[in-house]
């Protein structure tokens, strides 16, 4: 009988990831990693406290470490992306005021509306032609002080934009975003969920790409692999009151250790290999756009993630994904006409080949 550890590749005694050879090839999103083998070590041996009093010494080492890699004063080790968005959030706004972001802003779309449930502030979206915000497309949508509107309280911005596709925001505009809001007052805020999967495209250090905003968030369980957790960092001041906000929703976690160990391998070793993600996600689009009835342009493939137009398959989304599914591969709709494939630690090119294979059956009708 086979050893678990010889089944299971996230087991220590097995090589980490990758597991395409046969099984599923999940690329739903980069969210389904299982901790490698490394990661599975540390989280047992670590050490650890209750980090309600902050006693845990392996939280306070990646906070510590966060912080020092975006050139902050300190960090906080959150469960979740949206729970560190809606954090950053409820520190910078005051009820009743509006957060601007872009249309098709994570914070927008998939948080469950927390802004208005948890900070009591309506979110107003601006729409671009391509993604990429700018003072300019931002400065008709503030409020500041108008007797008919609700104030402004806060900008939020992407990088990568999941919804376009892993879209790169260009530094010099964020730049520019950040400048003239700190000119009029306004905080700033990033959702970097990906922020490290920009950095390695742009070949720049995230601490100079997100030095301009008042806090960054960034997860530590998409590309870098973890599996769980995110982390935000800014000064001490903004981190001290966030540690409340975190409390209040229930976020205190004691002996999470466990947990900040495996983050620290993803944050420590895993931004090195987030080119393999990208090169695999290009070579998968490059698959893609020869199918008949698939459009996607590859080389607009920046990142992890690519959103492929199914409309000329005669299929919608939700029956593309079941079709996909009957031949273990994974990718989910966005709208009814186009899918969503996410690159990651856990599929590679072997995987990215198998997935290709299986579009192929399913628009050629050999499903
Ligand atoms: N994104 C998930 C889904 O929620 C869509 C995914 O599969 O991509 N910011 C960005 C830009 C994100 O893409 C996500 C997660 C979050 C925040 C929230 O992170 P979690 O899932 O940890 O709450």
């Amino acid at each position: 009988m086979k050893r678990e550890s010889e089944t299971n590749p996230s087991l220590p005694g097995r090589r980490a990831g990758a597991a395409s050879g046969r099984g599923i090839v999940d690329l739903r999103s980069d969210t389904v990693t299982k901790p490698t083998a490394e990661m599975r070590q540390a989280m047992a041996c670590a050490e650890v406290g209750d980090d309600v009093y902050g006693e845990d010494p392996t939280v306070n080492r990646l906070e510590e470490r966060a912080a020092a890699l975006f050139g902050r004063e300190a960090g906080l080790f959150v469960p979740s992306g949206t729970m560190g968005n809606q954090i950053a959030i409820k520190v910078h706004t005051q009820p009743g005021q509006e957060v601007i972001c872009e249309e098709r802003a994570h914070i927008f779309n998939f948080e469950m509306a927390s802004t208005a449930r948890l900070s009591g502030c309506l979110v107003r979206p601006v729409r671009t032609d391509d993604g990429w915000l700018r003072w300019e497309l931002l400065r008709p949508a503030l409020s500041l002080r108008n007797p008919h509107r609700a104030d402004t309280g806060l900008i939020e911005l992407e990088n990568t934009g999941n919804l376009w596709g892993g879209l790169v925001h260009p530094p010099e505009l964020a730049a520019e975003i950040c400048r003239q809001a700190h000119e009029i007052g306004l905080p700033v805020h990033l959702d970097g969920a990906r922020i490290f999967n920009a950095a390695a495209v742009l070949g720049r250090a995230v601490a100079e790409l997100t030095g301009g905003f008042d806090s960054v968030m960034f997860c530590l369980s998409k590309g870098l692999g973890a599996p769980v957790g995110s982390m935000l960092v800014g000064s001490r001041a903004f981190i001290g009151e966030a540690r409340r906000v975190r409390k209040a929703l229930g976020g205190g976690m004691r002996q999470v250790g466990v947990l900040a160990a495996a983050g620290l391998i993803a944050l420590e070793k895993h931004p090195a290999r987030l080119g393999d993600d990208h090169a695999n996600a290009r070579f998968l689009a490059e698959g893609l756009a020869q199918l008949p009835g698939i459009e996607l342009d590859p080389a607009k493939v920046q990142t992890n993630i690519l959103i492929a137009n199914i409309r000329g398959t005669g299929m919608d989304s939700a029956e593309f994904s079941r079709k996909l599914a009957e031949h273990q591969v994974r990718a989910n709709g966005v709208t009814s006409d186009t899918v969503r494939f996410v690159t990651h630690l856990d599929v590679d090119r072997a995987g990215c080949e198998r997935a290709l294979a299986a579009v192929a059956a399913v628009v050629l009708g050999r499903a």
